[in-house]
């Protein structure tokens, strides 16, 4: 039985990844920070797997890294742990920079000075965010791949750049089996509340469950025009795990090679749960806007699709779908809930 650790575990992808090593007979140890609240809710069905740990760890403490990683002797590393919110970063710089750069350092130097250093293999959560302002165009168009040079655009991806350079630097110098996944956005029913696609279906969940309640208080976005190349996180997971089966390590595009704004996926969702006029619904707040922000990401996936086999299953209409429907059906379900005990106090 092969042994990877997860750090990040409780995020989207942590979890995504989990179902995904379990189901292939991988013991998996998680690594989770600590925290005043339960943070294991997207993982909560593997906590009692005998193939599944949980411990505490915190990817800034390189002593408590190194301690992991001697002590279970992995197979496999993920590193999906960051501060992963690109507006946040701006706010919160310093620490942006200490986990999203200073923990991969921090991970990729206990493999190093570890006696099983040839044997494990990781993985480290790049970003498409490194490109920023910049892109390739060709005939075909204009995209950027595994060649496009990078321009990083917040202090989110000027981590994320540092800590992509820091793996091809291991990767050169120590030998180390190190991939980067350059993935480009990423979504799903499990996606923060905070990133605009989640943003946007969890205010429709809201709405609807309200009966479509006209004082409802609209949706407060910022810049609707960027374009993104979005895909469904369970797909993605398996692109990660895809690079560290390869005899040698490199670095991969993950991408569905699709673009679409961020009004398009409003149209796309409000017109899902039946609503046309999305616009009447959505106040532009300042408070949404980046100091710089990135207009343009289409990711090419020549590279995944030809030499790792990897092919989006989901695509852009479906993922919409697929997450209006489930934020839907679940502020429907806390709605009747409510409902239920209301009822049960007024009985009293
Ligand atoms: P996410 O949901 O924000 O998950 C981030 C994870 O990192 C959470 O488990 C978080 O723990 C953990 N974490 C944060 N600070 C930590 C620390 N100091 N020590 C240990 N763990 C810490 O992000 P995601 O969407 O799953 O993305 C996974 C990775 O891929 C991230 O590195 C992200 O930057 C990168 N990425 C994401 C996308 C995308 O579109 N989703 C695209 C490209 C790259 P808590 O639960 O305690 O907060
Ligand atoms: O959903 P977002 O916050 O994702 P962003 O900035 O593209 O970053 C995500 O994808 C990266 C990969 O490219 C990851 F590396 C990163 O960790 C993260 O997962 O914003 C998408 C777009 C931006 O242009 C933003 O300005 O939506 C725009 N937007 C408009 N209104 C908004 C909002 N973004 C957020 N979060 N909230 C809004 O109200």
């Amino acid at each position: 039985m092969k042994t990877a650790i997860v750090f990040g575990v409780t995020g989207q992808d942590g979890s995504y990844l989990t179902d995904l090593l379990i189901s292939k007979n991988y013991k998996v140890v998680g690594v989770a920070r600590r925290s005043s609240v339960d943070t294991t809710e997207r993982i909560g069905e593997h906590q009692k797997n005998e193939n599944f740990v949980l411990v505490e760890g915190d990817i800034t403490d390189g002593f408590c890294v190194s301690d992991i990683i001697n002590k279970y002797e992995p197979d496999e590393v993920y590193n999906l742990a960051a501060q992963s919110h690109v507006g946040t970063s701006f706010k919160q710089p310093t620490l942006t920079w200490d986990v999203t750069a200073g923990g991969c350092l921090n991970i990729l130097e206990a493999i190093r000075v570890s006696p099983r250093c040839n044997e494990i293999r990781f993985y480290q959560a790049s970003s498409s965010e490194m490109f920023g302002k910049n892109f390739t165009v060709t005939s075909g168009g204009k995209y950027q791949d595994e060649n496009t040079a990078f321009m990083p655009q917040s202090p989110y991806a000027i981590a994320k750049l540092a800590a992509h350079h820091l793996v091809r630097n291991y990767r050169d110098s120590y030998g180390i089996h190190a991939s980067s996944g350059i993935l480009f956005n990423h979504e799903s029913e499990r996606r923060g509340e905070n990133f605009v696609t989640r943003k946007i279906t969890k205010w429709i969940g809201k709405f609807v469950a309200s009966g479509k309640d006209e004082n409802f208080p609209k949706l407060r976005l910022g810049n609707l025009q960027a374009r993104r190349d979005w895909g469904h996180a369970k797909d993605y997971v398996r692109g990660m795990w895809l690079m560290l089966q390869q005899e040698e390590p490199d670095d991969y595009v993950i991408a569905t090679g699709e673009t679409h704004s961020v009004e398009e996926f409003l149209e796309c969702s409000f017109g899902y749960a039946g609503i046309d006029n999305w616009d009447e619904y959505v106040y532009i707040d300042p408070e949404f806007f980046r100091p710089a922000e990135v207009d343009y990401l289409l990711g090419n996936p020549t590279k995944a699709r030809e030499e790792l086999g990897w092919e989006p299953q989901i695509k852009f209409r479906r993922l919409a779908e697929l997450m209006t429907e489930a934020d839907i059906d679940e502020e429907l379900r806390r709605s009747s809930l409510q409902e239920v005990s209301d009822g049960c106090l007024e009985a009293r």
